[in-house]
């Protein structure tokens, strides 16, 4: 698998790298990584890494250099890049529908051949594939493909932080998820390889805005509302409360996490107002499968413990429906 990795890319002279809408830590982490490396080691190939809107102002430090592309920002561009590639490598996301307009680029390239990088479930059939959903992260495939092909010598810095971005974003710090053995380890390497984890914490911690911690403060204080009995809770987030607290992309994420600070809550869910739905994301401690739940009620999937979903109709219809949905827990 690993050889026909090599094989892939040594022939491929416009390798694009792809993750999906939203780009969180994991997303930008792991193809952040792969692009370094793929650029370091096939220095004649030209490798880029799209991704079809804006990543979080609170993730900007993870890229100086400016190689993450977004493609809502330079769509002829990016697309005559995809159209002609000649090796499409997605990273943490599995299905193209997450791309939105950068899917139909995608459509027109119908001979490249496509390799995945993923941890999340149900993924359909690429050419090939480095799939577990056992992993905690992408960011932790890429690394185990790394360093299947080239050894942990060839991580420098840069490929480091890139990689534990994702690895401490989609497990909170590494206080949820599947914590393995093999992830210690490799945090191990990761700080021989240069990696200053002090430094990306603060980085990824104590960089948010003024309004984003007051917006925080707001949802805690007011609107988190707790269903003791069902060991669940949930927060909700409207449109005008978005306005107020100058609500900007990546302000959302990791608020669902919050009501499951609260002592003998299991089950979180956050409701947002978008333009087209409202949003809905949903964590859980142990059994409880909200994949499921995000399958059945609310469109959408993910995990077992973290998934998420759509709602179409009003906030208060939304609302409505998550507290049936506890009410059945
Ligand atoms: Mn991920």
């Amino acid at each position: 698998m690993y050889e026909k990795f090599q094989t892939l890319c040594s022939n491929a002279s416009r390798i694009a790298i792809i993750s999906h809408t939203n780009p969180d830590g994991d997303a930008i982490g792991s193809g952040l990584a792969l692009t370094r490396f793929l650029r370091d080691i096939y220095p004649n190939n030209k490798s880029r890494f799209f991704v079809p809107n804006h990543f979080p102002q609170f993730l900007a430090w993870a890229d100086p250099e400016g190689d993450v592309e977004v493609f809502k920002e330079n769509v002829a561009e990016a697309e005559a890049f995809l159209a002609a590639a000649d090796l499409i490598i997605i990273v943490d996301f599995n299905q193209t529908s997450r791309l939105e307009q950068m899917s139909k680029a995608l459509d027109m390239n119908l001979f490249a051949p496509r390799v995945l990088i993923d941890h999340h479930i149900n993924p359909p059939q690429y050419d090939l594939m480095f799939h577990s959903a056992a992993s905690s992260s992408t960011a932790f495939l890429v690394y185990e493909l790394i360093v299947s092909i080239a050894g942990e010598e060839v991580i420098n810095k840069s490929i480091a932080e890139a990689l534990y971005l994702g690895m401490m974003s989609d497990t909170g710090g590494f206080s949820f998820g599947n914590l393995t053995p093999a992830l210690y380890r490799t945090l191990a390497v990761l700080v021989e390889r240069g990696l200053n984890p002090v430094e990306i914490n603060r980085a990824f911690y104590n960089t948010q805005s003024e309004d984003r911690v007051r917006l925080m403060g707001y949802l805690v204080s007011e609107k988190m509302v707790v269903k003791s009995a069902k060991r669940a809770a949930y927060i909700t987030l409207d449109d005008a409360e978005k306005e107020k607290y100058k609500f900007q992309i990546g302000d959302s994420e990791g608020i669902v996490n919050i009501p499951l600070s609260v002592n003998g809550i299991d089950f979180s869910a956050f409701m947002m107002q978008t333009k087209e739905c409202i949003k809905i994301s949903l964590r859980s401690v142990g059994d409880l499968d909200v994949n499921v739940i995000c399958n059945e009620h609310f469109n959408g999937g993910g995990h077992r413990n973290a998934a998420g979903g759509k709602f179409f109709g009003t906030m208060e219809q939304a609302v409505v429906k998550v507290e049936a949905v506890i009410a059945g827990l």
